[in-house]
């Protein structure tokens, strides 16, 4: 590698942006994580997605599409970055042009969050700096190593001149290595910062006014491979359009409620806490869960029923919405009429005994039965606005989706897994069954299209709730196809057959392919 080829200034360009970056991320981290600069373009990225694109990328992807994100944004960054090196071997100032405008346009994407304030300049500010410092004195080196060989006084291809190339080049690479370990140093700190700093300390929650009885116990104690009656937190789905989970002060954590009301309250979160709280079994669901998918959850949340709230605030004739707002900007709108039904929706506080995980809305979040997440299971909540569809329009509205969005009747088979094979002989197929708030009656099965054979169901935990239910099968050997249908207490009932693990929708009679050997 001559010291001064393209690939050199394009890893100057590399090299740079690198350090500037990871500068920036350690910074932000210490100061608002979503303001790092691959953090702020990434999210942008997210909300400039169109929306088929991101119900797919929800779909297949699952978890890891933050991931794939990110690693898109950063090998875009990487391909300018080098490209600005490669300018800079013509003109040093165009080259610095360009990266001080790739900085600078991160810098204005932290800016344009809802929830950006003046600190958050400061990682833009940090990276600008860093990787110009790093680029001018990179293009500088390998200039005078330029220089250097063509001015030289050695004659070229003498024994003096190959030592001297080398020892030059040998600067070069240690320069470049030290930049280099010290930003992965940096970018490093900073995650570590970001995974501890969301760390929820010993918040100790009050106990429910009239706590409710354990849980009874469920089939996954007589029957393996059915989800258990309730979804840990670990093992919780998480959903949401954040690249770094919302870290929040709870000291300084405020929940307002306004809009159309007669009186204006503004919440703490001690406020919150001694109000008196109930416990609700309510099981979570997105609306991106494919048939026999992941994406549902079911948990005991702690908090304060919503309807206390908007009593003490008095809702006013106006509103047909409740618009909330997440800490971040993030919104989401739940129709008025749907959380005045008499249902329990609760500003939750507490999730199966334990303050709300980071993931899952800390310190408080609404939880809407029989409303899919987007409509209803706002997190990290800091404003409940009464207000109108009119005048307001949510995150998802904005894009296209469904103002109300009632669960869908679900059913799905957790045992037998969709093209395992299993030894023939008494085994059961099982799994859970949902219909928030409408109930499951019945949840039936079908072998190889015969009749549908009624399964036994779990405990009942209520109609917020899901039902666990399974049927023995003496099962032959062979290859067979097992479905399951639920029905629910108002008699509605699954139509279109999915064939897992071929996703294609989010409802309907899932069918899978089993092998007994
Ligand atoms: N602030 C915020 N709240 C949010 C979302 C989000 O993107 N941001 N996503 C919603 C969606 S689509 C779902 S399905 C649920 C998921 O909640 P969970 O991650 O706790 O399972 O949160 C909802 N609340
Ligand atoms: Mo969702």
């Amino acid at each position: 590698m001559e010291p001064s080829s393209r690939t050199s200034y394009a890893a100057a360009g590399l090299l740079s942006t690198g350090a500037g970056v990871a500068a920036g991320h350690l910074v932000a981290a210490l100061t608002d994580p979503a303001a790092s600069p691959v953090l702020a373009v990434g999210s942008t990225v997210i909300d400039l997605t169109p929306t088929p694109v991101k119900e797919w990328a929800v779909r297949e992807l699952g978890t890891a599409d933050k991931p794939v994100l990110l690693a898109s944004v950063a090998l875009g960054t990487l391909a300018l970055a080098g490209g600005a090196g490669l300018l800079a071997r013509r003109s040093a100032r165009l080259g610095a042009l360009v990266l001080l405008g790739l900085v600078a346009l991160a810098g204005v994407l932290a800016m344009r969050r809802p929830a950006a304030t003046a600190v958050d300049v400061l990682p833009a500010l940090v990276a600008a700096v860093v990787g110009l410092a790093v680029f001018a004195l990179a293009v500088q080196a390998l200039r005078r190593a330029g220089d250097a060989r063509t001015t030289d006084a050695l004659e070229p291809g003498s024994a003096e001149a190959v030592v001297a190339a080398r020892a030059s080049r040998r600067g070069l690479l240690l320069g470049a290595g030290t930049v280099a370990a010290l930003s992965a140093a940096a970018a490093a700190t900073g995650q570590w910062v970001i995974r501890t700093g969301t760390q929820i300390g010993d918040i100790v929650l009050p106990r429910a006014a009239k706590p409710l009885p354990p849980l009874p116990t469920g089939l996954e104690e007589a029957h393996d491979g059915i989800s258990p009656l309730r979804t840990t937190n670990a093992r919780f789905y998480r959903v949401d359009t954040n690249l770094v989970v919302p870290r929040v002060d709870v000291d300084s954590w405020r929940l307002r409620i306004d809009g159309d009301v007669r009186q204006e309250l503004t919440l703490t979160y001690d406020d919150l806490r001694s109000m008196p709280l109930v416990e609700r079994d309510i099981t979570l669901t997105c609306v991106s869960n494919e048939v026999g998918g992941k994406y549902v959850g079911a948990a005991r949340w702690l908090g304060v029923p919503l309807k206390d709230l908007l009593d003490q605030a008095g809702v006013g004739t106006k509103a047909d919405q409740l618009l909330s707002t997440a800490v971040d900007g993030f919104t989401i709108s739940t129709p008025l009429d749907v959380v005045r039904d008499g249902r329990d929706v609760l500003v939750a506080i507490g999730m199966n005994g334990e303050p709300l995980p980071a993931d899952h809305g800390f310190p408080a979040r609404l939880v809407t039965p029989g409303v899919y997440g987007f409509v209803g299971a706002t997190k990290w909540l800091t404003r409940l606005t009464l207000t109108t569809y009119a005048a307001k329009r949510a995150y998802w509205t904005k894009r296209g989706w469904a103002t109300d969005a009632p669960i869908k009747v679900s059913a799905r088979i957790d045992t037998p897994r969709p093209l395992s094979t299993i030894k023939a002989g008494r085994t059961v197929i099982g799994g859970v069954a949902w219909a928030q708030h409408r109930g499951i009656r019945r949840v039936e099965v079908r072998i190889d299209g015969g009749a549908w054979q009624t399964a036994r169901l779990g405990p009942d935990v209520g109609v917020d709730y899901w039902r666990q239910w399974y049927l023995p099968w003496d099962a032959p050997s062979g290859r067979h196809l097992v479905a399951v249908r639920a029905v629910t207490l108002d008699g509605d009932v699954q139509t279109a057959v999915r064939r897992t693990p071929f996703p294609d929708g989010s409802s309907g009679i899932q069918e899978v392919v089993v092998t007994v050997a």
